[in-house]
Order: structure tokens, then sequence, then C-alpha cells
């Protein structure tokens, strides 16, 4: 299959699918939940509208996108497994495979540090990562660095954030047993073990983390493995989409990159008026990755 990749910047088939996630477009929306559990993604669809019939691909790589319409509005379920490492596959490359503005909510389990009840919704206002100093002496201990990294906190998308709690609000019983929660901060960590405060057999220097977590960020809510690098990877997406000349023709409108880029000399020739000078320019609007987060 390699033999077949073209462009070694963003590695493609042939007939144009992404390489890990096995897509192409017109098989993605715009419009994204992603989950982390094969059966969670397959019970999310049975709620799709019953024609067209739902498109569906498990990659050999291991996602599975299950692309349908609810109530007639096209939307994808793309199931990514687990941690940052996933989630870069994920974002990079649906983002490849669609146009405009690109809407992601994150659907999944998580830790909580707080006495909510089981039941409860999070919708975080903001997430950080929390990652093993890979310099820290684990070994034998290290009283010149710590052992765990905190990042600066990423919020998530403001309107997307607010429509989706308006939705859960007018669609879910409201209950002091089941509340959703939105003044929250999340935590996204580079091990289910180790940076979540875990004490296995290993010598992760960790036994304060959580303490830790909770002492230095305000309303420190809940831990889980995606939400932040989804968010991150949202706001620093330039707003411009690579071409794929084997695919999409050229098209003077169409989202494309000027470029001294010689792996994509097929790009150069949309150079002018297109759709990226046209976003320069602001005559159009920059598209976006929108991104927010449900977490149970
Ligand atoms: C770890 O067990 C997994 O569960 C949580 C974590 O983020 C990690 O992916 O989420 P999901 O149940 O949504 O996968």
């Amino acid at each position: 299959m390699k033999d077949t990749l073209t462009d070694a910047n963003f590695p493609r088939t042939a007939d144009g699918r992404v390489y890990h996630l096995g897509i192409k477009s017109g098989e993605v929306a715009n419009r994204i939940v992603t989950v982390g559990s094969i059966s969670r993604a397959e019970g999310i669809s049975k709620y799709f509208d019953a024609s067209p019939k739902p498109f569906s691909l498990y990659s050999e790589r291991g996602f599975l996108t299950i692309t349908g319409r609810y109530r007639g509005v096209p939307v994808s379920i793309v199931c990514i497994g687990m941690g940052g490492p996933n989630v870069d596959f994920f974002v990079r490359e649906v983002r490849e495979c669609v146009e405009g503005d690109v809407l992601i909510i994150r659907l999944g389990s998580c830790g909580c540090l707080t006495d909510l009840p089981v039941g409860s919704l999070i919708l975080p206002k903001a997430s950080v990562a929390v990652t093993r100093n890979l310099d820290f002496d684990f070994e034998n201990g290290d009283h010149f660095s710590t052992p765990y990294r905190l990042s600066k906190p990423i919020s998530a998308d403001s309107d997307l954030l607010m429509t989706l709690q308006r939705a859960l609000e007018s669609t879910r019983p409201l209950a002091a047993s089941n509340p959703i929660v939105t003044n929250a901060v999340n935590a996204s960590t580079d091990s289910f073990y180790s940076s979540q405060g875990r004490q296995t057999s290993f010598q992760d220097h960790n036994s304060g983390l959580i303490d830790h977590l909770k002492e230095t960020i305000p309303n420190m809510t809940s831990l889980e493995m995606e939400t932040y690098w989804i968010f991150h990877l949202a706001a620093s997406w330039k707003g411009f989409a690579r071409p794929s000349p084997a695919v999409n023709p050229p098209l003077a409108t169409g989202p494309v990159i000027p470029s001294n880029d010689e792996s994509n000399p097929d790009g150069a020739k949309f150079l002018g008026d297109t759709f990226v000078s046209r976003v320069e320019k602001e005559e159009i609007p920059r598209p976006l990755i929108r991104a927010a987060a449900v977490q149970m």
C-alpha cells in the first residue's frame, strides 16, 4: 500500500484516502462526534436516519468512521481509540477531507476529581495537558525537576459549548442527581496510569499529583486523555487545507495552499485570487475547527 501513497507531507492512497483513517472526501461530514470505543460509536449510529443508508469504514489502523444523517443533517461518528497521538491522526486527516468549518464534539468517559454523582455530564470550559516529564530521573528520584508537566489551559469553542449546553438542557431532564456541569476544567493526560495519579508497580513519583492538580488549577474537575489535544489542534489550525491534486480538481474558490512547497507543485497553479488570498484579505471568513466535549 505504501507504494501507492502520494505526497510525503500528507500521505494519501492513489484514490485520495488519508493514510490512517482510510477515508476520502465525501465520506466524512463537517459535524463530528468522536468517541473512544467501537460499541459507543455503533450505539450512537443507531439514531441516524434509516435513509440514505449510513456509510461505515473501519480502517486497518483501527479508526471507525460512520457517516449518516440525523434528521436530515449529515453527521459523522469517528471512533479514535485513546490518547493524544490518535487525536492527532483524527483531527489532521479529517481536516483534509472536508471544506469549511469542522465541528467536533468528543463524547467520552472521564474520571471525576469532585463529588459529582454518577450520571452527571461535564462540559469543560477548558482543558490542560498533564504529561510525564521524561527528563525527570524516575529511577532514582530527582530533586531538581518535576515529574509531571502542566500546560496552560486551552478553551473549548464558546459558541459550540453554549449550543451544546442548551441542547442538552432542552432534551434531558434537569435533576440534582445528574447535573450538567459547565464551570469545569478538564485535564487530559498522556497515561491512564502515571499521569492520572494511579499507584502501580512502576516508579511514577505521582503520589501527590492529584492534590497538586486540584490546588494549582481552579475548578479542576475531570481527567481523561483526549480533550486537550482536540482543543489544541482546533486552535492551531491555520485555516487552509492542503489540496489533493489527484482528487480535487482545481477550483477557483476551493481551499488551496499557495506554495513554494515542492511536494505540491500543483498548488502553485492556484495562486492569485484564490480562497487563501480572499481569506487573507478578509473577503470571506477563515474556516474554523470548533471543538467541545461532553464527559460522562
Ligand atoms: C481510558 O480508559 C479511556 O477512557 C476515557 C479516556 O479518555 C481514555 O480514552 O475516555 P473514553 O471512554 O471516551 O475512551
